[in-house]
């Protein structure tokens, strides 16, 4: 892993899959999980974006991250870099995992989720008592569609793309819970049943399980992270 910022120079073209990401941002989680799972090698590499290399405009001229760099082809956009692994790396397959409909149906759910949910959680860390009511609603809406789904996983009886996309956002409450002192308490609510058995099964995949040894991202750092989120002066490196 490395940390990119104003003062260094873009790396070298690599043989590997390379993610230009942030170490704690969700959207880039959801992709190493999926990379993982689709057993594809690949270097992280951590832009700074308090102090982002000028190069790193022509990588993504919006600025954003996460970004797929692949030999000389690269992708921006979270959405459109999970299209780009399942069509370059078919092997494993994390989108197609049934039929049109179901495939349709995963996909509005990111979608939405991406639209409805994730603006809540982002909402969460700078101004958590305008959002957390409005958070907790749209979660009692995951459970109800997961009950629904009625398998273990949005993927049927393993985790798809879809999975770990909601997980990558939803891994992030408890922390926020902690370092904003947010008096959350669901655990034993019914209205979130599915929920949690879904989130106790996604907790245990190696591939998130790996995830947070590799990077040293956990409860912890995640919280401390936030800390310096909410204190105006982020720090990627906490805990490393
Ligand atoms: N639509 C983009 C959103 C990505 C995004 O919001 N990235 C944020 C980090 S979570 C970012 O790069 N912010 C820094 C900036 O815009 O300078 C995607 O899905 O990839």
């Amino acid at each position: 892993m490395s940390f990119l910022d104003k003062s260094t120079s873009r790396p070298a073209k690599s043989s590997k899959v390379r993610l230009y990401s942030s170490r704690f941002d969700p959207y880039s989680a959801s992709l190493r999980y999926v990379l993982r799972a689709k057993g594809i090698d690949f270097e992280d590499c951590y832009i700074n974006l308090q102090d982002k290399p000028e190069w790193y405009n022509d990588i993504n001229p919006t600025g954003e991250i996460p970004c797929v760099e692949c030999g000389d082809e690269v992708i921006p956009e979270s959405m459109i870099i999970h299209d780009y692994l399942e069509a370059k790396f078919p092997q494993v397959k994390m989108q197609r995992t049934g039929d049109a409909y179901k495939w349709s149906k995963d996909r509005l759910f990111v979608t939405r989720f991406k639209q409805n949910v994730v603006p809540k959680i982002t909402g969460c860390l700078k101004n958590p008592n305008d959002n957390v009511d409005d958070l907790l609603a749209k979660l009692k809406k995951v459970d109800e569609i997961l009950g629904m789904r009625g398998t273990d996983y949005i993927g049927g009886d393993k985790p798809n793309y879809a999975d770990y996309y909601l997980f990558a956002w939803v891994e992030v409450i408890p922390s926020l819970k902690a370092a904003h002192d947010l008096k959350i308490d669901i655990h034993n609510d019914k209205a979130y049943k599915n929920y949690f058995a879904w989130v106790f099964r996604m907790d245990k995949d190696k591939h998130i399980e790996q995830d947070r040894v590799d990077r040293k991202v956990n409860f912890q750092t995640r919280t401390e992270y936030l800390k310096t989120v909410k204190a105006g002066s982020p720090n990627m490196k906490v805990g490393l």
